[in-house]
């Protein structure tokens, strides 16, 4: 563990280094608590110990311009003062400090306490990557790993905003698979979902990076597309339609389904914006009029 110590006696300062770097830590010193949170902004440092009494900036406000901060990770604070008074200690914790260790201080006890707080930081470390996982879940649809409707929605109101401050347009594709039921019915919802993924690949192929392709509801994708209009929005999505169409889904059963789906494509117009619901509603009219027309076409 990296470990910044400050403290304005060199001496001080050198009795803590030698023990920390006993114990096979990495120290870096800093000579008061200005100089500890210039380091601190500019380095990864998670753990400090600190003297109170230093020039410049003293433990206690270096302690609370930490809690203050807006650093990345906690940062884990041992203060390390020759003030040993039950008032300075509530005074010391008061102002952002995690522990409090009097001088001259007991090697063992720096130790054990320097463990405390990497107990701390790594817990913090693992609730974060658990953080991470939940809002990877939450944000991604679990049979095809695309993102789901909510974060869809959120791309297609900043691509909106981007739209109208750039004026450029947005493209909207709605995608419905045809008779997706019958496919349920007759081969079992486990095919279902099989064709399902075998969709999502097939879109995944097709869009280029820069498109934001996600699953809808059910048997609905979405693809937005920024800076293309309706009449290209419309070739775009013949181009989905086409691989979908081109290529059957294998079953495991063996059985090769042939696969169709409808499009409604629409696009912002930023001269005389739509809002989200508005660009949805218009896709979905679109689709509609691809399922009345016969299904396995666009329809703008
Ligand atoms: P249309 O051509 O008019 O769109 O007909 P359709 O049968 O595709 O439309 P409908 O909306 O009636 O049926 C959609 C079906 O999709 C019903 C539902 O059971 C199925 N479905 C929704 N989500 C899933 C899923 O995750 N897995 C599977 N296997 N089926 C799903
Ligand atoms: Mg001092
Ligand atoms: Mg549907
Ligand atoms: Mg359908």
């Amino acid at each position: 563990m990296r470990i910044l110590v400050a403290d304005d006696s060199l001496v001080s300062a050198r009795v803590v280094q030698k023990a920390l770097e006993e114990w096979g830590h990495s120290i870096i010193v800093a000579r008061d608590g200005a100089e500890a949170w210039e380091i601190l902004q500019r380095e990864e440092i998670r753990l400090v110990i600190a003297d109170w009494i230093m020039p410049v900036m003293d433990g206690l406000e270096l302690c609370r311009t930490i809690r203050h901060s807006q650093l990345a990770g906690y940062v884990y604070v041992i203060l390390l003062t020759s003030k040993g008074s039950k008032d300075d200690i509530v005074e010391g914790l008061g102002a952002g400090a995690d522990d409090y260790i009097t001088k001259p201080f007991h090697h063992e006890e720096l130790k054990a306490r320097v463990q405390v707080g990497i107990r701390i930081i790594e817990l913090e470390e693992k609730l974060k990557e658990a953080n991470k996982k939940i809002a990877a879940l939450a944000s991604t649809d679990a049979l095809t790993g695309l993102p789901n409707r909510r974060v869809l929605l959120e791309h297609l109101e900043a691509l909106v905003a981007r739209g109208i401050r750039e004026g450029r347009p947005v493209g909207v594709i709605f995608m419905d698979l045809d008779h997706f039921k019958r496919i349920n019915d007759e081969y079992s919802h486990l095919a279902g979902d099989t064709v399902l993924q075998d969709v999502a690949k097939k879109l995944r192929a097709v869009k280029r990076v820069y498109d934001f392709l996600g699953r809808y509801g059910g048997e609905e994708f979405l693809i937005l597309v920024e800076g293309v209009d309706i009449v290209t929005a419309g070739a775009i999505a013949e181009r989905f339609r086409q691989s979908i169409k081109s290529t059957p889904v294998k079953l495991d059963s063996g059985v090769s389904l042939r696969v169709t789906a409808s499009f409604g494509v629409t696009a912002l117009n930023p001269a005389a914006p739509q809002s989200v619901d508005r660009l949805i509603a218009e896709a979905d009219q679109a689709l509609y009029s691809a399922k009345a027309q016969g299904r396995d076409r666009v329809c703008c």
